[in-house]
């Protein structure tokens, strides 16, 4: 799958307002500042297309990247990010929730999980959820250029016993890195396999 273009098209704070054309489109959630903002920008190859930041909480609202006028990549805020109030918290949590499962032409979603850290609560909760409603997903563990291999390996293990605890069948799993463009090409082909069969339908 090749890039040719990628656009802005519009940012969303009620899911009912996005993009009304039914094009396919692949979601990015994860915990604040795990990297969502970083890896559309290297897939659609564009450094400042989404944009990121190294404080937590930069994305409040559903983005909208049209990738070559076809389909689109989904920037979303990230979840259980502790500085702001609970209120707002809840209104976002509402608003991913109420476009993740409602979102017709929504084809998978990726969560992204920091490399770095042990399993965490607010994650496994969140594909718990996912699960729960039937959502298609596929795990894109991120950073991953901040470890050493055999920390990775041992952590990745790990993972892959806590999801098992869930799963009968694990979910397609992504090794990235934003900094070192890794994972890319295995995102792209994940990506184009699901335009494919979409396609023969
Ligand atoms: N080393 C390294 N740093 C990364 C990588 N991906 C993202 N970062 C850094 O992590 C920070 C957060 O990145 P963002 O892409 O803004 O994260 P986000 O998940 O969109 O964050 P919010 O929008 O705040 O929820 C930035 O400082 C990035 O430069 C990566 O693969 N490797
Ligand atoms: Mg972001």
């Amino acid at each position: 799958l090749k890039i040719t273009s990628a656009e802005f098209i519009t940012s969303s704070t009620d899911p009912a307002r996005c993009p009304d054309t039914g094009l396919p489109e692949f979601a990015f959630i994860g915990r604040s500042n795990v990297g969502k903002s970083s890896l559309i920008n290297m897939l659609a190859a564009q450094k400042d297309l989404a944009k990121t930041s190294g404080q937590p909480g930069k994305t409040q609202t559903i983005n909208h990247f049209l990738i070559n006028n076809s389909w689109y990549l989904v920037d979303l805020p990230g979840y259980g990010f502790a500085r702001v109030s609970r209120t707002q918290r809840a209104a976002w949590s509402r608003m991913i929730e109420n476009y993740l499962a409602k979102r017709m032409s929504l084809f998978c979603t990726f969560i992204l999980i920091d490399s770095r850290i042990d399993p965490q609560p607010a994650d496994l909760t969140f594909i718990d959820w996912m699960g729960t409603h039937g959502l298609p997903l596929a795990i894109v563990f991120t950073k991953t250029d901040k470890l050493k291999v055999t920390q990775w390996q041992r952590r990745r293990a790990q993972w892959v016993t806590r999801l098992l605890e869930y799963w009968e069948e694990l979910p397609p799993l992504f090794d990235t890195s934003a900094e070192k463009k890794k994972g890319r090409a295995e995102l792209l082909d994940f990506i184009a396999a699901a335009l494919a069969r979409a396609d023969n339908l």
